[in-house]
């Protein structure tokens, strides 16, 4: 039984800057995303959408709509309550005393944002199902509308919600109120900053779509939708939307053309486009266009805060006390109650030796689009509160904001270290990442080169970020001791095929992280194997038994921990099968590059793909083995990962004008064994990208009556490539102790670090004019009048 395969190359597999597999299709414009899928007999559907951001309905006439040529039904919110389906879309996370309002796929009596949908109109074309939603005719009575979430709570308004008579969803505490107040006491000095962090609206490439298809006489749906998470998709649906049994329900996500969180959630749109098929027999597609996503992606951040750190003379922090009202919008996504919640708070420490920490966090309903996790989420607000912090409490004592970091820091020693915020951060050196980063950049000398250059008239400034991610979002037990309604595990399936070829079915699902290739890479290494010959499949609830999705950077942790696990059994299968025909003890029994051989007699081997074959013949397995080479693997990591790294971000500041030029970006990166750096150092120069947007360009603008201003891509300024500087990238590894491969996420880091590193260096640049910190996004014209006020 020699195998005569020739040697595949697997030096290095894991750990290997590999191509991304997936490109090449991509590339091609041969990838099949939702909109691609066009089934026989199909409709679409548009939906009217409110024009007010607060209203009361008094009529709905549809009558002409439905007049209109190729129109095949017209529904509003009553016609999908009387229809006897669950009719919810429900939140995932729960907390204590929180406000759940009623959330229906159509709105009935009263609308809560512009966007809110009150009809659905299916016609047989696109344009025919467009031209009759204009005829719907909806009939309003204004309210009045607040966008503000400290407005929302503070001032005599309308309540937005029957079951909220101030507009307050939550009002979360973590920490030690009374530590903190006698932090505060005794500490020498406190420093202070009220910031804003405005609302961002998610910008993938590919707007949300669905196709459904559901057969009445098997009773079955079949939902394709642009989805980070089918099979929470899939319960959603099942269990609070439609009421169909879950294994009655496949959901489909095809290729995703980026997410950022903008996917993760249910959304009455996808929900209503499946109840339409359910009522009509027929498949229906819907898919948004940019505007209507700018009006309906739950949108991000919306924090207005007040934080405040006591420190001593020397630089030791004492203490943080932090409140934020968050803006929820006008309803409760799945996660929105987390991301500014248990997201937010308990980062709060950063990096930092803090011994006492509060923070108080009022949950707002505002007549706007639903807040939820984008990029980031809530760990990104919570590392700009700390970081924002460090900066103004360098400026009270003087201190250079690298000294008073490098002071406070967690020493490498101190790990697993349990932060006043709650948090056991599973392994750092925070400190080499940080003189790396600083290396880089030759901070002595760039301080010296900023004094020159202000005795000239220039204003050059260096900002430095130190940040830590809570990533992976697990385990279980403690995700649902937070409140959430949903694992914190992941699921896969290894699958040796029986002529040697491996396929891995993994529950989570790409929109762009490049899962196809770093999972094989996993799956690969384990199996001593080329990663050609290995195939990853996701996004498909039939094929896929289980799973939780992508989010929260935890693919490679959780779902490539399961990869790696589940690999390992089907190679211990493969062992005892090697030691039955190779007439030797399973002890001794070793394995390199997918070869098993008898220790000591190299002759003696059995290539793994061989065995696959002889798994599948059956012919010759060891006695009570049953045939097959596969393992279904579930994974519950003991502990979220803790990602790190210093970003510096350096500016100049034309006086003339306030225009920023970012100089130089530097950031050095830690997120544990890196499987693929080239896919890493993407994920950084995307986060890079999108941090910089928040900082310098980017915010949803609503107008007093709720309208949103900025609502196509040429009103909201997402950075182009031209806007932004080389970046300069390199990476610690500290890998984590609590996956089997080492691994910490990194998708959101880059985008937590960026905000903080360029507000800091804008701020830095302003020294001379007394700014100790200006609101993102920080425009030329921020910039300038700041100057001229001083
Ligand atoms: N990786 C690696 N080595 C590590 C860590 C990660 O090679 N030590 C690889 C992973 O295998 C994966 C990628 O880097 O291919 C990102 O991994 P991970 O940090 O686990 O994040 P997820 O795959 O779970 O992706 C989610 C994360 C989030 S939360 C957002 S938001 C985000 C992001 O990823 N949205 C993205 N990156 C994005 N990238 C693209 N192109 N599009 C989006 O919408």
């Amino acid at each position: 039984a020699e195998s005569e395969r020739e040697e595949p190359d697997v030096e290095g597999v894991f750990g290997a800057g590999i191509k991304r597999d997936e490109d090449l299709p991509l590339l091609l414009g041969e990838g099949t995303y939702t909109d691609d899928i066009s089934l026989p007999g199909m409709t679409y559907l548009a939906i009217k959408r409110s024009d007010h951001a607060h209203a009361r309905i008094v009529d709905i006439d549809t009558s002409e709509a439905e007049s209109k040529a190729d129109v095949v039904a017209v529904y509003t919110g009553d016609d999908v309550e009387a229809s006897g389906v669950p009719n919810t879309i429900p939140t995932a996370w729960d907390l204590p005393g929180l406000v759940q309002p009623q959330y229906r796929m159509l709105a009935i009596d009263k609308v809560r944002h512009e966007g809110d949908g009150v009809a659905a109109v299916v016609a047989e074309t696109p344009q025919a199902a467009h031209e009759a939603r204009k005829r719907i005719h909806v009939e309003y009575e204004e309210l009045e509308a607040v966008t503000d979430p400290v407005t929302a709570v503070e001032r005599d308004i309308p309540q937005i919600h029957e079951e909220s008579d101030d507009n307050i969803a939550f009002d979360f505490e973590l920490g030690d109120a009374d530590a903190v107040n006698e932090s505060f006491s005794a500490a020498d000095r406190t420093a202070s900053v009220t910031l804003r962090q405005p609302r961002l609206i998610p910008n993938a490439i590919e707007p949300r779509a669905a196709v459904a298809d559901w057969n009445d006489s098997t009773q079955k749906l079949r939902l394709w939708m642009t989805s980070q998470n089918p099979h929470l998709h899939r319960m959603l649906l099942s269990a609070g939307t439609l009421g169909i049994p879950e294994n009655n329900i496949r959901v489909i996500a095809p290729e995703v053309g980026g997410g950022f969180g903008s996917k993760i959630y249910h959304y009455p749109d996808e929900a209503i486009t499946a109840w339409c098929s359910m009522q009509l027999g027929r498949p229906v597609k819907w898919r948004a266009s940019r505007s209507e996503g700018y009006l309906t992606d739950c949108h991000g951040r919306d924090h207005v805060t007040d934080a405040e750190i006591a420190i001593d003379n020397d630089g030791t922090i004492q203490g943080v006390r932090v409140e934020t009202h968050a803006g929820l919008g006008a309803h409760l996504s799945q996660f929105g109650t987390a991301t500014p919640s248990y997201l937010y708070a308990t980062v709060l420490s950063g990096q930092y030796t803090i011994p006492a920490i509060h923070c108080r966090v009022i949950g707002a309903f505002t007549t706007t689009t639903p807040v939820d996790a984008y990029r980031g989420a809530g760990r990104a607000e919570g590392i700009y509160v700390i970081e924002r912090l460090m900066d103004v409490a360098a400026r009270e004592l003087g201190m250079d904001p690298t000294e008073i970091r490098r002071k406070n820091l967690i020493p490498a020693d101190e790990f697993p270290y349990e932060s006043a915020a709650a948090l056991v951060y599973d392994s750092g050196e925070y400190e080499r990442a940080m003189e790396t980063a600083l290396e880089h950049v030759d901070y002595e000398t760039l301080r010296e080169q900023q004094q020159t250059l202000r005795e000239e008239g220039r204003y050059l400034g260096i900002g430095v970020a130190n940040f830590i991610e809570s990533a992976g979002l697990s385990p279980s037990g403690l995700a649902g001791q937070l409140g959430a309604q949903a694992g914190g595990w992941e699921s896969s399936i290894v699958r040796f095929d029986s002529t040697g070829s491996v396929t891995v079915l993994a529950g989570t699902a790409d929109q762009g992280q490049g899962h196809r290739t770093t999972y094989a890479q996993i799956a690969a290494e384990e199996l001593g194997i080329s990663v050609d010959d290995v195939e990853v499949v996701e996004g498909d609830t039939d094929r896929i038994p289980q799973g939780m999705g992508t989010y929260g950077s935890r693919s490679a942790s959780v779902g490539g921990g399961s990869i790696a696990r589940g690999a390992r059994d089907v190679r211990e299968k493969a062992r005892r099968i090697a030691a039955h025909q190779l007439e030797a003890s399973v002890d001794d029994i070793e394995f390199e590059d997918g070869e098993f051989y008898v220790a000591g007699a190299s002759d003696r081997s059995l290539h793994i793909q061989a065995i696959a074959h002889e798994a599948y013949l059956g012919h010759d397995l060891p006695e009570e083995m049953d045939p097959g080479l596969e393992a279904t693997n579930f994974y519950d990591p003991e502990n979220f990962t803790y990602p790190f790294g210093t970003h510096v971000a350096v500016v100049e500041i034309d006086p003339e004008t306030g225009a920023i030029t970012i100089e130089r970006y530097v950031a050095v990166d830690d997120c544990g064994e890196i499987i693929n750096p080239t896919i890493v150092e993407g994920q950084v120069h995307g986060g890079i990208a999108q941090g910089i947007g928040a900082a310098l360009y980017e915010g949803a603008a609503y107008d007093e009556d709720g309208h949103l201003q900025t609502r196509r891509m040429d009103e909201y300024a997402v950075p182009h490539a031209t806007y932004l500087p080389d970046f300069e990238t390199d990476s610690t590894v500290t890998p984590s102790p609590h996956n089997p491969i080492g691994v910490k996420g990194v998708g959101e880091s880059a985008t937590i670090a960026a905000a903080p590193a360029v507000v800091a260096a804008v701020t830095d640049a302003l020294e001379p004019f007394d700014v100790d910190h200006l609101d993102m996004p920080v425009t030329p014209e921020t910039v300038w009048r700041a100057m001229e006020e001083e």
